[in-house]
């Protein structure tokens, strides 16, 4: 049967790459964000080169919203392989300007959107006895840096979670792994992809090998983590 993987922020950036590799490596992506249209737009790229893809708006901030969602999903297909949870934003600015609106957002996507996400996949995944979970955090999970309070505070927190439930679900085989890029050239923090003083940075394509990488170990390994930078970027 074909394996199909959950991915989030699958509308650009990073998550678009991961979808467009793992199709072609012959999985159904199914493919999470909030914009219908952008996710439209890369289901059909998908089709173009021969894979198949599903879309699902949802906004992962919204616990009710994922609920429905992954219900939706499971209603439709009951064995899930794959959860690639990658969805993120951040601030970068002094504590005292940024607003408790954005602390809710940056947490409630980076770190509860995970949690909410295991929380309804992996009952699955341990009744079937297989699964895995990648998480895209950022190499800010292990570093922090001045402006980046709130970011790096949902990072660390996404690195704690995945790190126990790795520990918590490996007896029911089911793996967890956490990637941690440096700076990769996205749409992130209203970034625009593809100028030429982000040409040495890490691009999306990169983090879908490392993504592609960890999910074809042999079933008795599972990588843990997997950090990676540009070679140019100080950290
Ligand atoms: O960012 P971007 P990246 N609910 O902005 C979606 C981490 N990272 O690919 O909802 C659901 O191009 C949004 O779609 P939409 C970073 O922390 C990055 O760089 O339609 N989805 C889009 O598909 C994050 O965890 C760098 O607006 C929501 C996607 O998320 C991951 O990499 C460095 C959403 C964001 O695409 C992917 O970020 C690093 C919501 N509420 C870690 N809000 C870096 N780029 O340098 C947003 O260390 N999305």
């Amino acid at each position: 049967m074909q394996n199909k993987a959950i991915i989030t922020g699958a509308s650009r950036g990073i998550g678009k790459a991961i979808a467009l590799l793992l199709a072609q490596q012959g999985y159904k992506v199914l493919l999470l964000a909030r914009n219908a249209g952008d996710l439209a737009k890369v289901q059909s790229e998908v089709e173009q080169s021969g894979g198949q893809a599903e879309t699902y708006p949802v906004d992962i901030s919204q616990a009710v919203e994922v609920k429905n969602t992954i219900d939706h999903i499971l209603a439709k297909h009951p064995k899930i392989d794959y959860l690639i949870n990658n969805a993120g934003v951040g601030t970068f600015k002094a504590i005292e300007n940024i607003e408790i609106t954005e602390w809710e957002q940056i947490m409630n996507l980076n770190a509860r959107g995970s949690f909410l996400l295991c929380k309804y996949l992996l009952p699955v995944m341990k009744q079937q006895k297989s699964g895995h979970i990648v998480t895209i955090a950022s190499d800010v999970s292990k570093r922090t840096f001045a402006h980046g309070s709130v970011y790096c505070a949902s990072k660390y927190a996404q690195e704690a979670l995945m790190a126990s439930i790795r520990k918590e679900v490996r007896n029911f085989g089911v793996k967890v792994s956490t990637i941690y890029p440096g700076m990769v050239d996205t749409y992130f923090n209203d970034g625009e992809p593809g100028s030429a003083e982000k040409a040495n940075l890490l691009k999306p394509e990169d983090i879908a090998e490392a993504v592609n990488y960890i999910l074809k170990a042999p079933a008795h390994v599972v990588v843990d983590e997997l950090m990676l930078h540009p070679l140019e970027q100080e950290y």
